[in-house]
């Protein structure tokens, strides 16, 4: 555009000069025709008009030379002006490209700010919603059908760090969080107050998920099942429509109801209302230490009517004691269970 406009200048400057050239071309050979008839005639009268046609050329010529010096002015001022253009166009190129910077300032903290509320939006959600995860049941609701182990992530705004749980999501429609397990035998179960509270063992093998998570875990309406094996390869359960545990300062007392099962007698309604006990803390209802008695941490009374954290006998070893992890209902108070599994799931689970 500016260059179209310079040149349409420049073309404008050149077409008057040479308008101006010819002009005079055509005065001087006006003044050849004339000067050649008058040949003939006197010299003086020659001269004069010679005299006169020199003057007429030379006002013409300066004329002419104003009108150059004119032309010239109006170019050197139209360039001025040309450059002003130039300058006024560049200032506000820049200020448009500073505009434009600005705008994509706003707009790159904005989306910023957007994507900060999306994440907080994602991590507020399940908080408030019945899909979150923070147990096997809700793992289930997502599709997550296949029993084994899963890792739980943390959610600050419940203040539960992550976690791995293993998840039975066959037995009874699944859902299941397992919290307690004895299958291979080689982790002791005789641990201290510590221990219990934040869990001990292998995921994949003999474990206690801790009394915290526990308690975490049931605060609300929840179903506790226990799953036994003997070492005839026969199998038992029983299940609590109701448990739950109180917390630390509480001694994670427990708290069950509603039985229903084919083991036999209730072996842990005994145990309902009373605190844990460990080797190290004896919060039982006995005059004697019932976790050092049954090497175990447990809701001991006085003693037991089941043990599930009692001492892993192997078979042939299995039915000599009383420390062992026994269900006095389906086999008395001397036999050690093959495998049992303690698991949990929301009372509003549906399969
Ligand atoms: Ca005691």
């Amino acid at each position: 555009m500016l260059r179209r406009t310079i040149f349409r200048f420049f073309s404008l400057g050149v077409s008057l000069a040479l308008l101006s050239f010819a002009q005079v071309g055509t005065q001087q050979a006006r003044v050849s025709r004339r000067r050649t008839p008058a040949a003939g005639g006197a010299n003086l009268l020659k001269h004069i008009s010679c005299c006169e046609d020199v003057k007429e050329l030379t006002v013409q010529m300066a004329n002419l030379t104003s009108m150059l010096a004119e032309l010239s002015k109006k170019q050197e001022a139209d360039w001025i002006n040309v450059v002003m253009q130039m300058m006024e166009l560049e200032n506000g190129h820049q200020q448009h490209e500073g505009r434009i910077t600005e705008v994509e300032g706003k707009y790159s903290e904005i989306h910023s700010r957007l994507e900060i509320m999306q994440l907080q939006a994602a991590q507020t959600l399940p908080q408030t919603s019945a899909d979150a995860i923070y147990d096997c049941s809700s793992l289930y609701s997502r599709t997550y059908k296949i029993s084994g182990v899963y890792k739980l992530p943390s959610d600050e705004f419940m203040g539960t760090p992550e976690l791995e749980v293993l998840c039975d999501m066959e037995t009874n429609g699944g859902g299941w969080t397992v919290i307690q397990r004895r299958k291979v035998g080689l982790t002791s179960f005789n641990r201290d107050w510590k221990q219990y509270k934040d869990g001990f063992g292998n995921i994949r093998g003999d474990f206690w998920l801790g009394n915290e998570h526990i308690f975490r875990l049931t605060r609300q309406p929840t179903v506790l099942r226990i799953d036994m094996e003997d070492w005839e390869g026969q199998t038992r359960y029983a299940e609590y429509n109701f448990f739950t545990i109180s917390n630390e300062m509480n001694s994670y007392k427990l708290f069950i109801a509603n039985y229903s099962g084919n083991a036999g007698r209730d072996s842990l309604r005994y145990h309902n209302n009373t605190n844990f006990s460990t080797k190290n803390r004896d919060n039982d209802k006995c005059v004697d230490d019932c976790a050092q008695f049954r090497k175990g941490g447990y809701w001991y009374n006085c003693c037991t009517d089941s043990n599930l954290n009692g001492v892993f006998y192997r078979y042939g070893d299995h039915n000599k004691n009383t420390d062992g992890i026994t269900w006095y209902g389906w086999h008395g108070s001397h036999y050690s269970l093959k495998r049992v599994e303690m698991k949990i799931r929301p009372q509003n689970f549906t399969p």
